[in-house]
């Protein structure tokens, strides 16, 4: 398959890296410049839990690209931009594997191509250009937003024949509210308390992510989608566990002192359960605290 990874960073480079494994796959990076000139110079190296030596296509430019798949791995807050650069190429099928709600219609507003909607729980950094690190194993998941499975299904195909941890799913509203709820929890607490996602297993930092889970599952469940608490406060502390080690990609921002990702997350689930009249107090303080950080540092 002919596939461009829009957005290479961390979980991109990981990705893209993966799928450039498989000789069936002609990948191409777009990411910054530093990153790109490594690529083509040495190639990506993967290391950590998963290792791989690999020669994907790298460049700065993702205007007037064509492939089967493009996979959009950008910051919430740059898919517009995203969108807008893929628009003047062509794609068969695009899949968002983002943090955050509200992606994949950006894409699909801006987009010809069959939109796709995902969530990938590896964990990753990149230590530095042309290398990333795999610090935790996870899974990617490939759904569908209303038809159009057979394009999911290929592409889950494809992913799994690279060696990725893949399933395809009919229910991909309930995934990606599951992937919010876990988000909740661990990325704000981490960058704030800079710790490791293993520590939100650990009280006090445990009862506070608990705390931004349950409020989110609550407001899936009023969103029409059935997550119970329960089952999204275990899905949070499994995906701590699995990526006890990592820097959360919001702990990666505000160490880099880059804007974090706090609306498409906490201040998602505020902005919904407003709307639906509920209260989701752990999510609100934990987004205060975060766009405190970013104003103090002249982030927005
Ligand atoms: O998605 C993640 C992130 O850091 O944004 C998790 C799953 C928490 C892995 O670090």
């Amino acid at each position: 398959m002919d596939i461009v990874v829009f957005g290479a960073g961390s979980l991109g480079s990981l990705v893209g890296g993966l799928l450039a494994r498989d000789s069936a796959n002609d990948v191409t990076l777009v990411a910054r410049r530093s990153h790109v000139e490594a690529v083509r110079e040495s190639g990506l190296r993967i290391e950590g839990e998963l290792e791989a030596r690999v020669r994907p296509a790298a460049t700065t430019d993702g205007r007037e690209l064509a492939a089967d798949l493009a996979i959009v791995t950008v910051k919430s807050a740059d898919t517009a931009a995203a969108a807008a650069a893929l628009a003047t190429g062509s794609f068969d099928a695009v899949l968002s594997l983002q943090n955050g709600m509200g992606n994949e219609e950006t894409l699909a507003d801006a987009l010809d191509a069959t939109v796709l909607a995902g969530t990938a729980s590896y964990g990753a950094i990149r230590r530095e250009p042309g290398v990333v690190e795999c610090t935790g194993l996870g899974e990617v998941v490939v759904g569908t937003r209303g038809g159009e499975s057979s394009l999911a299904d290929r592409v889950g195909q494809t992913f799994a024949a690279s060696g990725l941890e893949t399933t395809v799913t009919d229910d991909v509203s309930r995934r990606l509210w599951e992937k919010l709820a876990v988000n909740a929890g661990i990325n704000p607490v981490t960058a704030l308390a800079d710790v490791d996602n293993g520590a939100v297993l650990e009280d006090p930092a445990n009862a506070v992510a608990r705390g931004a889970t349950r409020e989110a599952a609550r407001v899936a469940r009023a969103c029409d989608v059935g997550l119970s608490d329960g089952e999204a406060v275990a899905t949070m502390e499994a995906v701590a566990a699995d990526t006890a080690g990592n820097v959360s990609s919001m702990r990666q921002d505000v160490l880099a002192g880059r804007p974090t990702e706090i609306d498409a997350i906490n201040g998602y689930v505020v902005d919904r359960a407003e709307e639906r009249g509920l209260e989701a107090p752990t999510n609100r303080t934990l987004a205060a605290l975060l766009r405190t950080w970013e104003r103090e540092n002249d982030l927005r």
